[in-house]
This record gives structure tokens, C-alpha cells and sequence, in this order.
């Protein structure tokens, strides 16, 4: 059975004291809500992940980094190891997401590590794959999403690639407002299962929990989780609120 999933990406953005006020109004409420049998994770900045630990029950908050390094350890001046995630009780790293990759310049090798080192140190990687609009409009995105995939978690072995999860994040929708349409999501979603089918078997897909990322918010989460192949979102923005979070939590 695949996981419902709804994991913040805080980003670049709060402060510590920030920061953990946000995970205590996230924890309380799904204190005493409950989260629809949904597991959510914090993706916070590396500075904030021991104290958010600390702050929230994890038996029902997971933690996440946004980022790990590409070696285990050594001379990497402001480099943050996935041993050293692993060691604050963080669960999750995010990796691969559009923002490194254009802007740190993360090509598939260096993801390749990262994504290595993550399982190695028992951490879920919440791998980010997703096209940028030039690519969409050309209507090659199935292939370029593949693609992606395949020159990287598609070379694990079925036993390592069960232990990740995948969030489809088209880049045009990250930021700018812009939502996929929930037959867009599902299309990609439906692709990316049918890939991870022919690559590993039908009941390696069917346990993979693949997410949506890009101006995920409370009013079209209901319909895009309403989707077969949606197992939940990686919500940027929006997780800074926590009310809005919850509004997306809710919309399973
Ligand atoms: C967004 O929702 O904008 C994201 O980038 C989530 O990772």
C-alpha cells in the first residue's frame, strides 16, 4: 500500500524562532485533528531540523532536509552530510528539486551521490523531477520526465528505489501562481507510474508514493489528490502558513 504524503518545503525562508512556531501550530493541529491517515513531513532548512524535532511529536510529524552533500564527509567547507541529517533525527531529504539544479547546478551525476548517500544513511529521498515550460509547450515532457528518472534513481535496484519517493514538480508551476491542471497532474503522474512499471514491475509502482509540487495550495489540493495517481503534494509557499498547510492536508 503507497503512503498519502504531504511534505513542506520551507525553502530558504524563517528564522529558527520562526520556524519552530510554525512546526508547534503544525503539530498541534494535527494533534487534535488528525491527518486523514496522511504522514506529514517538515522540509525545513538545515539550521531549524534538530530544534523541529525536538518541537514536534514524530511519531506523527516526519522531518526533512531540502538538500544533503554529494560526499560522506572531508574538507567541503559549508557542506551538510546525510550522516549528519540522519544524526538530527530528520527522516527525509528532498533532493533534485528545479531550484538546485538551475541554480547550484545539480546535474544528474552529482544527484546520482546525493541520492546514494541518503539511502546509505537510512534517509527517504523525496526525489524532485519535473520540465520546464519551453519543454511542455513542445509536448516532449513525458519523455524529458522519464528521462530524468532514468539517469539517476532508475539505477538503483528495485529494493533501494521502493525506498523513495518521487514528486513531480513541472517547473512552470513552482512560484508563478500557476497550477497544473488536475488532468495534467494525473497524465504526468500516470506516465511516471507506468515508467517505474516497465523499469521495476507493476508492484514496485503500485508502492510508490509519487507527489505533486507547484502551487499546491487548499483550493485545488482536493482535486488534484483526487487523482488516482496523486499521492499527495511537496508544497512550497503554502507550508509556511500552517493553516494553509492543514487546508492542503485536508484535501485528501
Ligand atoms: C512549490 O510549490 O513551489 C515548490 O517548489 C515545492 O517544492
Amino acid at each position: 500500500m503507497r503512503q498519502k504524503i504531504v511534505a513542506g518545503n520551507w525553502k530558504c525562508n524563517t528564522t529558527l524562532q520562526e520556524g519552530v512556531e510554525l512546526a508547534k501550530a503544525v503539530d498541534a493541529i494535527v494533534a487534535s485533528e488528525g491527518a486523514n491517515d496522511v504522514v506529514v513531513v517538515l522540509g525545513t532548512p538545515f539550521t531549524h531540523i534538530t530544534k523541529v524535532v525536538e518541537t514536534v511529536n514524530t511519531d506523527r510529524i516526519g522531518v526533512s532536509a531540502q538538500n544533503c552533500a554529494a560526499e560522506a564527509k572531508g574538507a567541503y567547507t559549508g557542506e551538510v552530510s546525510a550522516e549528519m541529517v540522519k544524526s538530527t533525527g530528520a527522516e527525509y531529504v528532498i533532493l533534485g528539486h528545479s531550484e538546485r539544479r538551475e541554480y547550484y547546478g545539480e546535474t544528474s551525476e552529482i544527484l546520482n551521490k546525493k541520492v546514494a548517500l541518503t539511502l546509505e544513511n537510512g534517509l527517504t529521498p523525496i526525489y524532485c523531477c519535473g520540465e520546464a515550460l519551453d519543454i511542455r509547450e513542445a509536448g516532449t515532457h513525458n519523455e524529458y520526465v522519464v528521462n530524468q528518472l532514468e539517469e539517476t534513481v532508475f539505477q538503483l535496484s528495485a529494493d533501494d528505489f521502493k525506498k523513495i519517493v518521487i514528486a513531480y514538480e513541472p517547473i512552470w508551476a513552482i512560484g508563478t501562481g500557476v497550477t497544473a491542471s488536475s488532468d495534467q497532474a494525473q497524465d504526468m503522474h500516470a506516465n511516471i507510474r507506468a515508467a517505474i512499471t516497465a523499469k521495476f514491475g507493476e508492484e514496485v509502482a503500485e508502492g510508490t508514493s509519487i507527489l505533486y509540487g507547484g502551487s499546491c495550495k487548499p483550493s485545488n489540493a482536493k482535486e488534484l489528490f483526487a487523482n488516482k495517481d496523486v499521492d499527495g503534494g511537496l508544497i512550497g509557499g503554502a507550508s509556511l502558513k500552517a493553516e494553509d498547510f492543514i487546508g492542503i492536508i485536508n484535501g485528501f
